[in-house]
């Protein structure tokens, strides 16, 4: 059903500063800023940068208002950052939105929305799934991976 990790989403009060810790202090490399008004989002993506490695980046999620998704959630985890969500990678976001459907679990959205790099996603919610936001990406067709 899913190929890879795609990102690990944590939730950020401050984007600047947390790009700081992560690559001053932790050493990953910013591979990709973007804001997005529909998810109330300013966002960065971390990787080592390596095209040969598959590897999983960290997603940094500021909201863009107190009322966003990641305003609320900063707010209701006293204003600390923490692990927002956990997002799978797809092929087919369709094909596996419908499986998922059919086995019970609740999605958020009827039909894929826009998210980093032009990809498609879509959000299973904590309650059927064990307590975590499971986010899942279809890629654009550009994207490197
Ligand atoms: C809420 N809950 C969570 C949670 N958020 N559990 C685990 N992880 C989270 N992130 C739990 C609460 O503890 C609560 O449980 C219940 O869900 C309802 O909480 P709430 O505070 O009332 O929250 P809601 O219902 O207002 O919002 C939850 C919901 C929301 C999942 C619907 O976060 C959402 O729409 N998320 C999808 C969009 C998103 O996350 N966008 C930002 C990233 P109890 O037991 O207390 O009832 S944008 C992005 O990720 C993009 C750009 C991308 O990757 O491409």
């Amino acid at each position: 059903l899913f190929v890879c990790i795609d990102h690990v989403g944590l939730a950020v009060p401050n984007l600047d500063e947390a790009i700081k810790l992560h690559t001053e202090v932790f050493g990953w490399r910013v591979l990709h800023r973007e804001s997005n008004e529909e998810q109330g989002v300013e966002e960065a993506m971390l990787g080592t940068g390596d095209q040969h490695v598959e590897n999983a980046q960290i997603q940094l999620l500021a909201p863009l208002s107190e009322n966003s998704t990641i305003g609320k959630w900063l707010a209701k985890n006293g204003g600390r950052g923490g692990i927002q969500q956990l997002a799978y990678r797809v092929r087919d976001i369709d094909a596996v939105c419908a499986t998922l459907r059919e086995r019970g679990v609740t999605l958020l959205y009827d039909e894929p929305k826009i998210g980093t790099g032009g990809s498609r996603i879509q959000f299973a919610h904590p309650k059927s799934t064990g307590g975590v936001l499971l986010e899942l990406v279809e890629p654009a067709a550009s994207a490197s991976h």
